[in-house]
C-alpha cells in the first residue's frame, strides 16, 4: 500500500512560498495582498521563470521566482499564525541584479494589521568602490536607528540564502532585535552569529508579526532582484528540517513494512517510529518500536525503510517522529491504518533478530485458540530447552500472542544455536 503525507501532517510554516505559479502571473494571483502608494496596476510584482536555485537548500528548484523592480506595487503575504513572541526567521534566496547608490529595502515584516509599519526591512544598495559589488542593509523599523551595512560586499547575478530574524524582547517597547544572515553556499545547521545585528535600533517594538512584505521601493535607489523560496517559521532548524515526499505501508504476513523518503533534509538526526493499537485509541497512545538515523543537511532524495516484526490479529496506526540536532521535533502520520488478519494456515517463523544475545522472538500463526507448547533442539535432535529445562541467563518471548483457551498442540523447530532457553510467563500461555 502506497500513502502520501496529507499536507497538514507535514511542518507546519508561517510561510511557505516557492512561487510555483504560471510565469507571467502577478503573486496578487495567488495568495499576496497589493499594497502601496503606486496604487492600481503600476509594476505588479511578478512570477518570473526560472526560480532561483541553492545547493543544499531542500527546496531549490521548485517552481518560478517572483521579481522585483524598483518602483512598483508592494504586496504581502499572511504569516498562518501572527506571532508576538519569541523570533520569526524567514528564510528566502535573492539574486540582486541592478543596485542604486543610495539603496533602499526590498522585504520586511509587517505586523497583522498594518501596511505602513515595516519591521526588520531588509536592503541592498551599490557599492561606490565597483560596479559588480553590493552590500546588503538591515534596520529595525524606519531609517530613524539607521540602516546598518554589511561590511562584506556581495555579487550580482549571485542567489544568496538570505534569513531575517526579529526578536521579541519583554523589558520594555523599545528592546526587540533584528538579525539579518546571508550565505553564499551551505546552510549552517546550527544559528550561526549574524552578519548584521542584533540591531534594537531606536523604533518602537511590533505589536506582533503577521505579515511578510515584498517592496519595490524607490525609483532612484532601490535595487532589481529576484527573490524565492521563502519560508518563515520560529526557530532556525525548524524552518524547513524534513520535507517528505511519501510515506507508505505493505503487510508481509504478520510484518509491516513501513517505507518513506524525504526530498530534503536540513539537520535530519534521525526517525523515530511509533505505533498505535487502532483498539487503544481512546487513549491516544503511541509506543516508540524503533528509530532510523536521518542523513543530516541534504538536498537530494533519502529513502528510509522500517519493519515492525511479528504482529498480533489487529489494526495499527504508524507514525514518524522526526527529529533535528536540536531537538526540534515533528509528526508524519501514516495515512492508512494497518490491518493484520486472523491467519488462515498454521505457520512457525524464523525467530527474530538472529544472530542474538541473549533474547530472540519466534512468532508462529495458528488458525485457532490453543494451547502451545514450544520445543527447541538443537542441530544433532537433543532437546536442548523446554518449559521445564531452562538456561537461566537467556529465554525466548512469544512476542504478542495472546490465547484464551487452551488445546495441546506442540511446535517444532530445529535451532542451531547455544543461549536459548523457555521463559516460564509465556510458557503459561
Ligand atoms: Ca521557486
Ligand atoms: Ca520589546
Amino acid at each position: 500500500m502506497y500513502c502520501c503525507f496529507d499536507d497538514s501532517n507535514i511542518k507546519a510554516q508561517l510561510i511557505e512560498e516557492s512561487f510555483d505559479y504560471p510565469a507571467g502571473d502577478s503573486i496578487g494571483a495567488h495568495g499576496w495582498v497589493h499594497f502601496s502608494p503606486n496604487s492600481g496596476t503600476l509594476n505588479r510584482i511578478m512570477v518570473t521563470d526560472p526560480g532561483l536555485q541553492y545547493a543544499g537548500f531542500q527546496t531549490q528548484g521548485i517552481g518560478n521566482a517572483a521579481t522585483l523592480t524598483n518602483t512598483g506595487q508592494d504586496s504581502y503575504k499572511p504569516l498562518s499564525s501572527v506571532q508576538n513572541s519569541g523570533s520569526v526567521y524567514s528564510f528566502f534566496l535573492v539574486r540582486v541584479d541592478t543596485v542604486r547608490t543610495t539603496g533602499d529595502y526590498f522585504c520586511a515584516f509587517l505586523t497583522s494589521t498594518s501596511s505602513t509599519n515595516f519591521l526588520c526591512r531588509v536592503y541592498a544598495r551599490k557599492m561606490s568602490s565597483t560596479a559588480v559589488n553590493f552590500a546588503f542593509g538591515l534596520s529595525k523599523t524606519t531609517t530613524t536607528g539607521g540602516v546598518q551595512w554589511s561590511d562584506t560586499v556581495y555579487t550580482k547575478g549571485t542567489t544568496y540564502l538570505v534569513v531575517m530574524k526579529y526578536t521579541f524582547n519583554s523589558a520594555s517597547n523599545t528592546d526587540d532585535e533584528v538579525s539579518l544572515h546571508i550565505f553564499s553556499s551551505g546552510v549552517p545547521s546550527i544559528e550561526p552569529a549574524p552578519v548584521i545585528g542584533p540591531l534594537t535600533g531606536t523604533g518602537t517594538d511590533a505589536a506582533d508579526i503577521g505579515r511578510f512584505a515584498l517592496r519595490q521601493g524607490s525609483e532612484s535607489s532601490a535595487p532589481n532582484l529576484k527573490i524565492d523560496e521563502i519560508f518563515t517559521g520560529t526557530s532556525w532548524s525548524g524552518v524547513l528540517p524534513v520535507e517528505m515526499s511519501s510515506f507508505g505501508s505493505f503487510v508481509k504476513g504478520r510484518d509491516v513494512n513501513l517505507y518513506w523518503s524525504s526530498e530534503g533534509e536540513i539537520n535530519n538526526l534521525r526517525f523515530e517510529v511509533e505505533r498505535s493499537d487502532v483498539k487503544g485509541q481512546m487513549s491516544n497512545e503511541w509506543t516508540k518500536i524503533g528509530s532510523v538515523a536521518g542523513n543530516g543537511t541534504t538536498s537530494y532524495q533519502n529513502s528510509y525503510t522500517f519493519t515492525d516484526r511479528g504482529l498480533s490479529t489487529g489494526t495499527y496506526n504508524y507514525r514518524l517522529k522526526q527529529i533535528d540536532i536540536n531537538g526540534n521535533f515533528e509528526y508524519f502520520n501514516l495515512m492508512n491504518e494497518v490491518n493484520i488478519g486472523i491467519p488462515v494456515k498454521y505457520d512457525l517463523s524464523q525467530n527474530y533478530p538472529n544472530p542474538f544475545n541473549p533474547v530472540t522472538k519466534i512468532n508462529f500463526d495458528l488458525p485457532s485458540d490453543a494451547m502451545t507448547v514450544l520445543r527447541i533442539f538443537d542441530i544433532s535432535g537433543r532437546e536442548v530447552s523446554t518449559p521445564g529445562k531452562r538456561s537461566k541467563n537467556c529465554r525466548i518471548s512469544f512476542g504478542h500472542f495472546q490465547c484464551s483457551r487452551y488445546v495441546k498442540r506442540s511446535l517444532l523447530l530445529y535451532f542451531i544455536g547455544r543461549r536459548l532457553c523457555i521463559n516460564k510467563e509465556d510458557a503459561a500461555c
